[in-house]
């Protein structure tokens, strides 16, 4: 496979895996040698990388022997009992679950907020949940430039972000639909198909989600400011790809929401698109595919002082967690970080 790096997807056959070795491919990400890495299940199942078919192994503790480069997205209790065993045989992996997030030795990164926390890394990289990524890349620029005290955030998550089984029973719900029948949920507690979930992830003794507490915990994290106060509702909705979030920040100081588009206009990896009155404002369906972060909507939060409101939608398969994993592993790989 030529120069580059010797590069494992643990989880390859999963949503996020299989959209890791597609980024990987679009993005020429510099791969000598690429392992596909999942259950038992999988072993001996093909998946397309460039012009070859790569046949899926089974993950065992031998796996990393010749890696020098591991994506992870193969869910937390996979990644706590594997990406020790990789970073030991001196492999750096970039870890899609929320096991290590929150570890302080764990650099927590999305590359256009927070590049420079991987300087100082110790084999282990995490990538955040994808409603955190995509709320801190829009809110960064409004962080830089007057300080959050508050995020008030409300989530739309398509089924996509619950893999591939969530995809499919969103399918069977609507077909069973449409020929007048209901299915029994099987991936969620309720019915998917036109309706919506106010539940991601366990709750919690403070009567928040974990997928909630995520978002406040991370957000603080990446941002490396504990005093922003988050509360987050999240909701799972009949999308199959794209999560959306109503998002109010109360600044430290004001912006007009012309100094907002300004700022978003000119940050990395966000798009604006902003002009309801011509029914122009960012939608799952038209961004999936993307790796942007759109913002529209924007307008002042009139409930409170220095308040701004925004949607914000992004490819939570994409942006959040494969793509975001991937421009880790570029920048890694450019500063000389493997
Ligand atoms: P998925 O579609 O259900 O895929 C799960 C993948 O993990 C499959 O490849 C599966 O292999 C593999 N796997 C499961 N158990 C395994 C085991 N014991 N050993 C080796 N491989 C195993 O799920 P997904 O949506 O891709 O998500 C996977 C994980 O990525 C999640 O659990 C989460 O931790 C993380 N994730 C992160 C974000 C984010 O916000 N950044 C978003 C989505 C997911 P088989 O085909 O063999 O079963
Ligand atoms: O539900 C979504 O839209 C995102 C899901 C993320 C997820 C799902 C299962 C396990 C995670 C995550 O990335 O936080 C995890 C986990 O690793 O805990």
């Amino acid at each position: 496979m030529g120069e580059g790096l010797k590069v494992a997807v643990v989880g390859a056959t999963g949503a996020v895996g299989n959209m890791m070795i597609k980024v990987l491919e679009e993005r020429n990400f510099p791969v000598k040698q690429l392992k596909l890495l999942a259950s038992k299940r999988s072993a001996g199942r093909k998946l397309q990388f460039r012009n070859s078919e790569i046949e899926v192994q089974e993950l065992t503790e031998s796996s990393f022997d010749d890696v020098e480069l591991a994506l992870f997205s193969a869910g937390a209790s996979v990644s706590r009992k594997f990406a020790p065993i990789a970073a030991s045989k001196g492999c750096v992996v970039v870890d899609n679950s929320s096991a290590f997030r929150m570890e302080p030795d764990v650099p927590l990164v999305v590359p256009e907020v927070n590049p420079y926390a991987l300087k100082h890394h110790k084999k282990i990289i995490a990538n955040p949940n994808c409603s955190t990524i995509q709320m801190v890349v829009a809110l960064k620029p409004l962080q830089d430039a007057a300080g959050i005290k508050r995020i008030i955030v409300t989530t739309f998550q398509a089924v996509s972000g619950t893999g591939q089984k969530a995809i499919f029973e969103l399918e069977e719900q609507v077909k069973a639909w449409v020929h007048g029948k209901q299915l029994e949920p099987k991936v969620y507690p309720h019915q998917i198909a036109f309706n919506c979930l106010p539940h991601i992830g366990s709750f919690l003794d403070n009567g928040y989600s974990e997928e909630e507490m995520k978002m406040v915990n991370e957000t603080r994290k990446i941002f490396e400011d504990n005093s922003i106060q988050v509360s987050a509702t999240t909701v799972r909705v009949p999308v199959f790809y794209g999560h959306s979030e109503s998002i109010n920040v109360e600044l430290k100081n004001p912006l007009t929401p012309d100094d907002v588009r300004d700022l978003l206009e000119k940050a990395p990896g966000v798009r604006v698109i902003d002009d309801p009155g011509s029914f122009k404002y960012p939608l799952p369906l038209d961004v999936a595919g993307s790796d942007i972060t759109f913002v529209g909507r924007i307008r002042k939060d009139i409930s409170v002082d220095n308040g701004i409101a925004m949607w914000v939608v992004a490819d939570n398969i994409r942006k959040g967690a494969a793509t975001n994993a991937v421009q880790i592993a570029e920048i890694l790989q450019k500063e000389s970080l493997i």
